[in-house]
């Protein structure tokens, strides 16, 4: 059957094999915090604040590191494809200390490189600004209060730094991701002034140069968020800006913009003034409520984006959901999955004759190509994908979900 769908392929002038190398070359980065609903192990209550909302409360959410390790070990058996873990500062092994953000250091996270080790894998990281005393009235970098500015200036560098560590002994840069929750529930009066003090906190965070083999800095914006419905020092216009001067990364996050307003578009214009792009890719739903990624339009548009502007390079692929209404192995591995299904289909669309209908004119054809490449089997190719990687199936995946629920995640009542 695969050697006929790839024929079919050869026919729109598709290499099929060719796909199937990009796809196992490209990494998506899996976001620990899917695994225990944005709590982290600081030990504290572990109460989300910051704008951040996780819904449900499906048993079998991880309690401790060693948990969330075995979670995403066994996640990782269920993708075909090498992936990295992206990991937030409060995920760290703080050894029932009270250590403050301002405190980290790199031996709080080598248990978690270790683990990244041994399962071959990269990682990538995040300062947390949020779920803390120090950003409960809703500004961090931006505050205009000197000491909580200089706390998360001293996280965020801290948070570079460990990552640069984590890129070295891995032998893969780690994207560190800035997100601040940043904004004001109701009208300011000054926008003006917390965007100048974002923008100068930022720059003592990046002042310090480091190795781009080890590290590499993004920064992430944001429409609005519960509790900065009114006003968010970090928009879009900010960091777009503020990416393109200083030439780091620019993170855009599916969510983070008007519901209607898909970030697939956006790439190729970004790509021309930004040296590199991570993706948070999401759900919203209504809003930004991080939904579970799904083989959806909106996925598929921004995997399409990535390869016909031949940006794969150049991009980090992440994820940012959370889901607690469900299995949150299933949800990480529906996710996850989606997300290659997706950038899989991409692939496999036949660029060449698409190209060459639109520089000629031809946009009958061009319509018809579209037409029949969304008729094209690319879900044998996507099964051939998994059975190369000695993973399942998707419902394979969903019987061994099942099984581990039964034997590990009800025992964690
Ligand atoms: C919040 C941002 C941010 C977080 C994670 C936990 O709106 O999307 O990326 O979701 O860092
Ligand atoms: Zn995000």
């Amino acid at each position: 059957m695969f050697e006929k769908v790839k024929e079919s392929y050869a026919e729109l002038g598709v290499d099929v094999e060719k796909a199937l190398e990009v796809m196992a070359s490209t990494p998506i980065s899996l976001h620990c915090w899917q695994g225990d609903d944005v709590g982290g192990f600081e030990g504290g209550d572990g109460e989300l604040g910051s704008g951040l909302a996780v819904t449900g409360n499906y048993p079998g959410k991880a309690r401790s590191i060693d948990e969330l390790q075995q979670d995403i070990a066994k996640v990782l058996t269920l993708l075909p494809g090498n992936h990295r873990l992206n990991l937030h500062a409060i995920y760290g092994d703080f050894g029932g200390e009270k250590i403050d953000r301002d405190q980290i250091e790199v031996k709080h996270f080598q248990g978690w490189i270790d683990f990244c080790k041994e399962q071959g894998i990269g990682m990538d990281f995040n300062p947390s600004c949020f779920s803390h005393p120090n950003a409960d009235d809703g500004l961090t970098l931006s505050s205009p209060d000197d000491g909580i500015r200089e706390f998360w200036i001293e996280h965020c560098k801290r948070s570079r730094l460990i990552a640069a560590e984590m890129g070295k002994q891995l032998g893969s840069a780690a994207v560190t991701n800035i997100w601040v929750p940043d904004g004001m529930k109701d009208l300011p009066a000054d926008r003006q002034s917390f965007r100048v003090r974002l923008q100068q906190s930022l720059d003592s965070v990046l002042a310090e140069k480091l190795d781009p083999a080890h590290n590499i800095d993004a920064v992430e914006c944001k429409l609005f968020g519960i509790g900065s419905e009114s006003f968010v020092v970090g928009s879009h216009e900010f960091y777009m800006g503020y990416a393109m001067k200083n030439q780091t990364a620019l993170c855009l996050d599916a969510g983070h913009f008007h519901p209607t307003e898909g970030i697939a578009d956006k790439i190729s214009s970004v790509l021309l003034y930004v040296p590199e792009l991570l993706l948070h890719v999401s759900r919203g739903v209504r809003w930004d409520s991080d939904h579970v990624v799904l083989f959806d339009d909106q996925t598929q548009a921004i995997m399409q984006e990535l390869v016909r502007c031949d940006a794969l390079p150049r991009t980090h692929i992440g994820l940012d959901f959370f889901d607690a209404s469900i299995n949150r192995i299933a949800a990480w591995t529906i996710g996850t999955r989606a997300a290659q299904k997706s950038l899989l289909l991409a692939l496999l669309e036949p660029q060449e004759k698409l190209r060459a209908a639109e520089q000629s004119g031809d946009f009958s054809t061009r319509l018809m190509l579209h037409e029949v490449n969304k008729a094209m089997p690319w879900s044998v190719v996507w099964n051939e994908f998994c059975a190369r990687n000695n993973t399942p199936t998707d419902w394979q995946a969903m019987s061994v979900i099942k099984d581990y629920e039964s034997a590990v995640l009800s025992a964690r009542a």
